[in-house]
């Protein structure tokens, strides 16, 4: 695992790769290299089998500022024609390795989490936030629209009413606020929010991670899906699921009255 980049952090404890996103004098703003930098981690991270889950958070006070926009303001200013749609590809391909990576991915978000960053922390799997976390749909306020996938997680975490009020008016939401509609998993104060974050990053590392990587199977595909195909991606899956080495010592440990000790496999 490649642990030295231009723009990120990484480490490694036990089964928990955290990765940092590491530009603090500008929030944390994606160019291009941090862009590419983190599209590399997540796809070491989704095939590296000591990783059984990964933290996805940012440097300093921020979690992300979304697109660096002194960067993109200079290409605009160039007069090239911008290829808007093939830079937001960059974005695309890290959202699809974060949905199909078969283990937990969290995102813990400190600070201010603003558009491209905010949507990225929504394709995670879980979200922690500290109580100073501000989530910001912000692209409204520069006559944009959601990209980096809010279009698609945004109204199936908050709600499609939500949704439309949080990309139209572009207001900030508090950290508590995101907990009470759905937009965060958790949100602890700020002094313990690095513990809790390996807290629940540990304890998903240690658990039954094949079953987990199955969990996200089930749940991307029912999110737009039917009854009828759920059900039957739902046999296919248990079928594997049930083969598992860890759901043996899962059944071991429950009729032995201890904790399971599950290796991933
Ligand atoms: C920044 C940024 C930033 C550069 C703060 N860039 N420097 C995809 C494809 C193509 C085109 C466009 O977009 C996209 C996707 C997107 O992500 S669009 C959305 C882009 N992001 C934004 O519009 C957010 C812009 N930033 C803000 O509104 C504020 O900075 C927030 C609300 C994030 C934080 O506010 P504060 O806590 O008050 O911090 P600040 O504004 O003082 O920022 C601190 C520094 O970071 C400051 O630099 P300076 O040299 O003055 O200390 C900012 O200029 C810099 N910074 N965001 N996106």
């Amino acid at each position: 695992m490649k642990t030295v980049y231009e723009t990120l952090l990484i480490s490694q404890d036990g089964g928990v790769l955290t990765i940092t996103m590491n530009r603090p004098d500008v929030l944390n703003a994606f160019n291009d290299v941090m862009l590419d930098e983190l599209y590399e981690a997540v796809e070491a991270a989704a095939s590296d089998e000591s990783v059984r889950c990964v933290v996805l958070t940012g440097a300093g006070r921020a979690f992300g500022a979304g697109q660096d926009l002194r960067g993109f303001a200079q290409v605009h200013a160039s007069g090239e024609p911008l290829k808007v749609s093939e830079h937001l590809h960059r974005y695309h391909r890290v959202v699809k390795t974060i949905r199909t990576m078969p283990k937990p991915v969290i995102a813990a978000v400190r600070g201010v989490a603003a558009g491209a960053s905010c949507n990225l922390a929504l394709a995670c799997d879980l979200r922690i936030a500290a109580d100073n976390a501000r989530f910001l749909e912000a692209f409204a306020r520069i006559g944009l629209i959601p990209d980096a996938g809010g279009g698609f997680f945004l109204p199936r975490l908050v709600g499609f009413g939500k949704a439309l009020e949080l990309a139209m008016l572009a207001e900030e939401v508090s950290g508590p606020e995101a907990e009470r509609i759905g937009l965060v998993n958790k949100c602890v104060p700020l002094d313990q929010f690095e513990q809790a974050t390996q807290a629940l990053a540990q304890r998903l590392a240690k658990g039954p991670t094949r079953a987990y990587g199955l969990i996200k199977e089930l749940m991307n595909s029912s999110i737009q899906s039917d009854l009828e195909t759920t059900l039957r991606l739902e046999g296919a899956l248990q079928d594997i699921a049930i083969e598992t080495a860890d759901h043996r010592e899962g059944v071991a440990a429950f009729l032995q009255k201890r904790p399971a000790n599950y290796t991933g496999h």
